[in-house]
Parts: C-alpha cells; structure tokens; sequence
C-alpha cells in the first residue's frame, strides 16, 4: 500500500516489516536519490514507531555490490529458462530413478509465508517427500515440540502487551536487549514507568540483558530442567497451585513427582539465590517467562520448554493479561514457516502429516498425487543422507547452511559430494552458495512483496519499496516455475503472491474444521487491493475472533481438551567436558550483526560495534593457558577448530568459553564457530544443541600480528584473517605463525596493489614492519604488522584510505584528532573513547544524560545497557558536599 499521506516531500512512504528478528518491527520505506530511506512506523503494534541499530541501518544493506543479479550453472551465467529446466529435469530424473525421498528441500525461517507455503505444497503435495526442513530445526523446533507436547497445538498463549504488563519478567536463555531490542525498549519503559516491574535473568553468561535485572541466575549450562523443577516442586509445596485451573492440566502429579527427585545443585546456583527465584515467581501472579535459544538449543531443549510450561500451567498464569509462556521467535517469519507446516513432521495450518484424516484432507485440497505418509528427514540427518549419497539433489532457499549448521565442515564435504545442489540467494559468494551446481538470484528485502508472522502471532505484510534488480525474481516465482516444469501447471499456476495467501487462508478454514487453532479464514476471500491494504493482524482472523490470547478458558488442543504436564527429568548437554577438551563451547548473536552477516556486514556503521570474531574467557582459565588479552586463541573440539581474539570477561563463566556464530569462510574463514559444534540433537525436536559443545582452547602462538586498512577488498594468505567494511573502505586483523619470505610482495599481494611505490618503516629487532601504499598523494592501503597485538590507533585509522595522509605510518593520530574509540552508539557513530571522556569530563551520572551530552543512545536505545556498563565501570569524581 502506498500511503501518500505519509509522504515528506517527492516520494511515498512505502509500509512494510523489518528484515531481520521476529519481533516483526513495521518500517517506512521511500526510495529517494540518496537511497533507501528507513524509519520505524509509529502505527505499527509491535514497535509503534521504534528500531533497533540492525532495523535503522536497513537502507545501508541494500546496495548492489556482491549480490547475484543472473542465474548461473557451473559458475557460469546462464538463463532464466536454462537454469529452470535443468532444475526440474534434474530433480525428476532424480526422483525417477532413486524415488522421491532421494530429493531434499532445506529452506528457512526467513521466507515469506507465500514461499514457504508453496515449496511445502511442491515437496509434500506434489513430490511426495517429506525430505523438506528449514534452519528453523536449528531455532524453534524444541519449542515447537513443547508446545504440541503441553498444549496439543504449536502456539504461543500471549501477546507483546503482556511484557509490558506484567510484574515479573524472566528471561530464559534469552539475550533480549540485543535480539529482541525493540521488545526489550518496551519492556524497559513499561519498567520505568512502574519502576517496581522485576527481571530475572537465566543465563550462563552475564549480558547486556543483566543491566536491569533484580536477579542474575548464571547456572551452569544445560540445567534449565532442574531449576524449573525445582520451582514446580516448590509450587507444589507451597500449595500455589491453581485450583479452578489445575483440572484442566493432566499429568500435574506425576510432574511434580519427577520435579521433586531433580536436585537443583547442579546448576551450581546458590541456594540463596534459587530461594530468592522461588520467592518471586510464586509470589508474583503477573509473570512472564521469555525464552529463546538457551531453552531450544539443547539436547534436552523439548524438556526445558515443558519444564517451563509445567509451571505456568500449573499456577493457571496462562494466556492472562501480564502472564505466560512466551517463546520469543527468532527470524522474521518463523512463526509464519510453522503455520505454512515448513518442518518435515507438520503440514500446513497445524495439520500433522501422520494423520490420515489430516493428510487426506490436504491432499484432496491441493488435488495432489501421493502424499507421503511419514515425516521427513530433520535438517541434521538430512545433511548426512546427503553426505552418504542417499539424498542425491538438494535445493536450498534462503539459508547458509555450510555456516550455520552444526559440524559445519561435514556439510560443507556432503555439499562437495552431492550430484546436484541448487542454492537460491540473494548473495552471490556465501560459503554454500560456492558449492552449488545451480545459483538463482533471488529479489531481496526491500523488493519482495508478501506476509509474515511475528513472536505475538500478528500477520504483517513485506511490501516492495525497491524494483528488483538484474535477473532476480521472487522466491515463490522460482519455486512455481519448477513446480510447472516438473509437470503440474495447474497446481503452480500463480501470477502474484495474494493469490498464494488466499488459497492458505482458505486450506486454514479445511483445518479449523479439524478444531486447529490456525485459523485464518476471514482472509480466504481478500481481494487483491485488501491483501495490498492489510493492516498487521493477530491471528486468529475468522468469523467469530479475531486476535486475543489463547487458553485462559482452559480448552486446549488435545484429543481430551487438557493441557498435559510432563514428567521431565534433568539430563545434562550430550557432550562431556573432560581432559582433552575441558571447557564448554557456548555460541550465541551480536547486537549488530544477522547471521551469516550477508546483509549487515555489508555495513560499515553495523560492523564498528564488534568487527571481530571472538571469545570470551574466564580470566582464571585464560591465565591458566598464558592467554593475554588481545592474544589470539585457537579453539579445538572433537569436530574442528578455529582461531578467535580472546576477550578475557568474568561474565562468562570459569570453564566455559563464548564465541558469537556470524564469522565465516568469507569474513573470517578461521572462526567459523558451527566447525566447532557436534550435531548432538535433542531426540525429541531433533533441535542441535549448538551452545553446549566441547573445547579445548591454547594460545595461539603467533609469530606475528597485522593490522590493514584499504580502500579496496582485502585477501590475505595467513592463519587468522578478519576483515570488515569502514566509512573509508576496509579493515582487516591478521595474524600468523610463520613470517612471510617478502613482505613486501605479500602486502601487495593481500591489497591486489602490483605496482606503485610504498613507504615502509622497518624495526627488525621488534620485528615491526610498517608499509603504505599512496596514489596521487591519496593513502590506498597501509599495513602494520608486530609481534605483540598491534597497537595502532584502529578507528582513526580507518577513516583514512582516500585521504591524504602522509603520517599514516605513525599509526596515530595527529594531537588535535582524538581517538574515538570503538563505536558504541551505532546510529550517531559515538566511541567507547569519546563516551568514557565525557562522564569523567562532564560529571554524567546517567544514560539520559550521556545522551543529552552525545546524543548516544538516543534513536534505537540498542546501545543503552553498555551505555550503562560503561557508567558503572567510571569513576566519576564525586561533588564534595
Ligand atoms: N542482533 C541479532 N539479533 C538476532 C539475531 C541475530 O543474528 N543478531 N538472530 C535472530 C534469531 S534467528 C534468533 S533465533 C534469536 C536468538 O535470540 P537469543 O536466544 O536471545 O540469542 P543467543 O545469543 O543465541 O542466545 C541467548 C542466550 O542463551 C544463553 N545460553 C546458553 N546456554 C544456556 C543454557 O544452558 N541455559 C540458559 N538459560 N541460557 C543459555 C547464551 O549465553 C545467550 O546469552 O535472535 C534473533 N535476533
Ligand atoms: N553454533 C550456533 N549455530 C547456530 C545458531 C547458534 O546460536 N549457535 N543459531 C541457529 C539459528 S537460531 C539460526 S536461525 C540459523 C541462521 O542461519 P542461516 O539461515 O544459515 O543464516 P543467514 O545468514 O540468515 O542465511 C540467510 C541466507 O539467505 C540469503 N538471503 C537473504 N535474503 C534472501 C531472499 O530474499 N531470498 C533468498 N533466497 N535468499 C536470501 C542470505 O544472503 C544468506 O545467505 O543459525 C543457526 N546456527
Ligand atoms: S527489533 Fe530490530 S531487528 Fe528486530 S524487527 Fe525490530 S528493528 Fe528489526
Ligand atoms: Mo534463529
């Protein structure tokens, strides 16, 4: 919808939703001369006009450079009608010799609905393979099981308003302040509103979550289950349970029998402190338990999400105002790929595929041929029946697996050997898509026109602000032209994506006769113009209702209409530390980056928060190893390796180490952390357990350090590389083991400058070495290299490739240019350094005021808790009395 009452001055304000997390934030989008302009929209429910650092930044990620603008076969540019033929013939030939199971589909969570919908109906409807997964096995599958497991349906109870309302809010395994920052923001402003609002905190790790909270729980990984038993076990005792409630929840006794047998000791929490867990959550009736990957993200992730629900069931603290479970979903359409049936167990609307009666009920719908009749591989064994040659054609849509799967160099070699993988990106050069046999440009964010569901259930719609550029088409258009050239024109016959989304709305009707909760008739007649118009919308959208929260009433989804409590038991990750590897491995995001960081690492102003892979250490385990801060650190675990800065923190815990998912073969191809990460999966969700693996972690010993700057792209032939985007062009850390014979030539070689001058500044003895490529009196690249971590001053350097800088060598900067620091406020680009000076200089005693001095933490408030943890570490010199 075009609103031109929105509209400043030349063009229109475009409405549509962010790219990025599932809180499902509405933007303003206008294409103008100087690009794509982005702010929050105030009408929007789940953000009323707020945006995170990632969600203002959107108009700095839609630039062209690296995207794949034409198909390509084998490498090489190829056309539309080409690329399409030899997909489908592939996959029928495939199928015609080996069956339909020996095809796959491994798609994501960050499709639109209208894809998702239609690449399940080509699988499941028309294939016949239920070999069809989605990265969202590696984000909510626990979750999903959890859920069906207590409530018979995969359905989150509450919505966003409820995190305001409520009195007591825990975050599980959960860092919110920089996942879910616009979430967060409301939380923090419904808390300084009603400052008596609590926050417990359940994570190994202390982040930037913490800054609020009343109650820091640092348990040891993994032992979610024992403490939510402990607390079942204390609801029980104290008689809190609900009694008008309780009838509708079965299993309540033997539930609070197992609960009863786990000891919470082994979350290694004080008993002070689960006393003080205890006494809040009983007592206070408004209560929200948020939880995310620290829950699903186990090999015990199902049992961790029923231990939670366990209790809210039990207390009747569900789907009320201000109380309940939330599982806060990750991608943007997480929630919309669990509706559309993505996994390889479910179909569409919360129909199960091993039902009969549900299956044949789909079928006849779609007026399919045979549908298959038992679930389908889950992304872990998929990738391995592909490394075996069981699964002999795969294509995948929308996500960067050879990154973000688990034992990662597995997937990569079972890519290698696979006869034929089709990746479909808007990416020209990921690490997956460089093992494809067939690359399909895909339109991106900011083009593509359809729905999505976000963590509260509402249905907002992506809207094109942007045309589509080169060859790029539409995931869906690519996936109903092979679903026409495999031989079902008719099934795939569809000109725009509303027609997509009314045939689901009406499939939901077939399945709320069934008593599903996924019902969203009301639109299975909208028009083209009411699906351009629509407005965000909660689900359920049929006659009767529309939004609201769901099992107050005490009617759940089950054959008998009861909840279920289950009877879980604490079990402890798969992998065991022991000598080889002594330390655990937990992985997790950055306020400023997305994934694989396709999109923001194209950004110089998201990549100055954080512009390097690293781990956090413990200061006792790092000293025990001689690590220093700023060394290097080469991690090992029984499945690969990886070299990461160390960070030496007490947030994280003694024996555990923290290193962040998005490096990769491209940014930084020592640090891929999922090399790392065995694929455990917890045995019921087949969910990974990516942030419980095995390590072992030594110095590593370098023989010499490098810091670059350049104008240009960078390639460096060492151990250790990363490399970043800058206002002025790139960065890059380097290191190695071994010296090269000339640097001069490596230098060259790492700047693809072959000739011109350099200046170079030698210290043999301390074996420095500085050089400097200048042209026309303008600095292209500079490199500096030691044998201790270099210390230069980074962030000025950066800001001088295309200028004229002769002193680049003395790697500081000039007396009357102070140095910034890293940047801490992305949205006015406001440094640690500059920050740290003025609360000493100005007296600030408060964000507030750092942000009316620096206006810091002003726009997105993303930068808030450091802003905050920056305060708390400054000794501000007191006013005498
Ligand atoms: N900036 C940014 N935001 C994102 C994303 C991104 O890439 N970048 N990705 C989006 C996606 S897809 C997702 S799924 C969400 C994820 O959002 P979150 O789940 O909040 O993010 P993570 O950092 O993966 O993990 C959360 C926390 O779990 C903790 N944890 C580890 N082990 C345990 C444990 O055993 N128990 C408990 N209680 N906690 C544990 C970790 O220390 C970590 O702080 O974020 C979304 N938002
Ligand atoms: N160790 C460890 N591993 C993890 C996690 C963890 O916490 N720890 N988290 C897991 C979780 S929760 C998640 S969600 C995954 C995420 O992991 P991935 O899904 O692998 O990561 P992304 O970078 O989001 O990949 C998206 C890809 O789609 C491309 N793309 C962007 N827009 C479009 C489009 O419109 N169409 C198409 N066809 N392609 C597009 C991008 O260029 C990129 O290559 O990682 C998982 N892996
Ligand atoms: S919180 Fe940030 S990343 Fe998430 S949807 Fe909103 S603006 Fe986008
Ligand atoms: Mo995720």
């Amino acid at each position: 919808m075009k609103d031109t009452h929105l509209a400043l001055n030349d063009a229109p304000w475009t409405r549509s939703t962010c790219a990025y997390c599932g809180v499902g934030c509405g933007v303003l989008l206008r294409n103008t001369a100087h690009g794509l302009e982005v702010k929050g929209d105030p009408d929007h429910p789940a953000n009323k006009g707020r945006l995170c650092s990632k969600g203002s930044a959107l108009g700095e990620t839609v630039g062209l450079e690296g995207r794949l603008l034409a198909p390509e076969i084998h490498g090489r540019p190829a056309d539309w009608d080409q690329a399409l033929d030899l997909v489908a013939s592939r996959f029928k030939e495939t199928i015609a010799e080996h069956g339909p199971d020996s095809v796959a589909f491994y798609v994501s969570g960050q499709l639109l609905t209208e894809d998702y919908y239609l690449v399940n109906k080509l699988a499941k409807g028309f294939i016949g393979t239920a070999n069809i997964d989605t990265n969202s096995r590696l984000c909510m599958a626990s979750t999903v099981a959890g859920h069906k497991r207590a409530f018979g349906t995969d359905t989150v109870p509450g919505t966003y308003e409820d995190l305001e309302e409520a009195d007591l809010i825990v975050l599980t395994g959960s860092n919110l302040a920089w996942c879910h920052p616009v979430l967060y923001q409301r939380i923090m402003a419904a808390k300084a509103a009603r400052p008596e609002m609590k926050i417990i905190v359940i994570d190994p790790r202390r982040t930037a979550s913490c800054d609020q909270a009343e109650l820091h729980l640092a348990l040891k990984p993994g032992t979610d289950v024992a403490l939510f038993n402990s607390l079942l076990a204390e609801i029980a005792r104290r008689n809190a349970v609900d009694p008008a409630f309780a009838p509708n929840v079965a299993g309540l006794e033997e539930a609070f029998g197992n609960a009863e047998m786990d000891d919470p000791a082994v979350t290694g929490l004080s008993p002070e402190d689960i006393a003080r867990f205890h006494d809040l959550w009983i007592g206070t009736q408004k209560v929200v338990t948020i939880f995310s990957q620290g829950v699903n993200q186990s090999s015990s992730g199902a049992d961790k999400v029923n231990a939670i629900l366990n209790c809210h069931l039990a207390t009747g603290r569900i789907g009320l105002p201000g109380c309940g479970p939330f599982s806060v979903t990750g991608q943007p359409n997480a929630m919309g790929g669990r509706e559309v049936g993505g996994l390889a167990n479910m179909l569409a609307c919360h129909l199960d595929l091993e039902n009969a009666d549900h299956r044949s009920a789909v079928r006849s719908f779609w007026d399919a041929p045979e549908m298959p009749v038992a679930p389908g591989l889950k992304a872990v064994d998929m990738f391995r029946a592909i490394g075996e040659g069981k699964i002999k054609a795969v294509w995948i849509i929308h996500t960067n697996p050879v990154v973000s799967m688990p034992d990662a160099d597995r997937v990569a070699e079972a890519l290698k050997g696979c006869d034929f993988v089709v990746v479909s990106d808007v990416t020209r050069a990921t690490d997956t898509a460089r093992l494809a046999h067939v690359l399909l440009p895909a339109a991106g964010w900011g083009e593509k026109n359809g729905t999505v569901t976000n963590s509260d259930r509402t249905i907002s719609r992506q809207r094109p602000a942007l045309p589509i550029p080169g060859e790029a088409r539409e995931d869906w258009r690519q996936i109903a032209e092979v679903g026409r050239r495999m031989g079902w024109p008719r099934a795939f016959d569809y000109e725009h994506p509303a027609e997509i989304f009314r045939e689901y709305a009406a499939l939901s009707h077939v399945a709320a006769r069934f008593g599903r909760d996924f019902d969203i008739s009301g639109f299975e007649s909208l028009s083209l113009s009411d699906y351009d118009a629509l407005s965000p919308t909660r689900w359920p959208v049929n006659e009767t209702r529309q939004g609201g929260r769901f099992f107050a009433d005490g009617k759940f989804f089950t054959p008998d209409g009861r909840a279920r409590a289950l009877a879980v038991t604490y079990r402890p990750p798969a992998a065991k530390t022991e000598k080889r590897y002594p330390l655990r491995l937990n992985t997790g995001r950055i306020r400023d980056q997305w994934h694989t960081m396709t999109r923001t690492g194209k950004t110089a102003r998201l990549s100055a928060h954080l512009g390097e892979p690293f781990v956090e250490i413990h200061p006792e385990d790092a000293a025990a190893k001689g690590i220093k801060s700023a060394d290097l650190v080469r991690l090992t675990s029984p499945t690969g390796q990886g070299i990461f800065r160390a960070l030496i923190t007490e947030a994280t815990r003694k024996g555990d180490v923290f290193a962040p998912i998005h490096w990769t073969g491209e940014t930084a191809p020592s640090a891929r952390v999922d090399a790392l990460v065995a694929s455990v999966v917890d045995p019921v969700s087949g969910q990974p357990e990516s942030k419980a693996a095995v390590v072992r972690a030594d110095r590593f010993e370098a023989d010499w350090y490098g810091f670059a700057i350049s104008a240009k792209p960078m390639q460096a032939d060492c151990d250790y590389q990363a490399y970043a985007p800058t206002q002025a062009g790139f960065r890059a850390e380097l290191a190695g083991s071994r010296r090269p014979a000339d640097w001069e030539a490596w230098a060259r070689a790492l700047f693809d400058l072959p000739d011109g001058p350099v200046q170079i500044l030698r210290d043999e003895a301390r074996g420095m070495i500085r050089m400097a490529f200048h042209q026309n009196g303008k600095l292209q690249a500079a490199l500096f290299v030691s044998r201790e971590p270099v210390a230069v001053m980074r962030d000025y350097l950066t800001t001088l490739p295309g200028q004229s800088a002769p002193q680049a060598l003395s790697g500081r900067a000039p007396e009357d240019r102070p140095d910034p620091g890293p940047i801490i406020c992305a949205c006015f680009n406001v440094g640690m350094n500059t920050i740290l000076s003025a609360i000493t200089s100005q007296n600030l005693m408060s964000v507030d005021a750092i942000g009316a001095a620096l206006q810091a933490g002003t726009n997105c408030g993303s930068c808030r808790s450091e802003l905050a943890g920056l305060l708390a570490r400054t000794e501000v010199p007191k006013l005498k009395a």
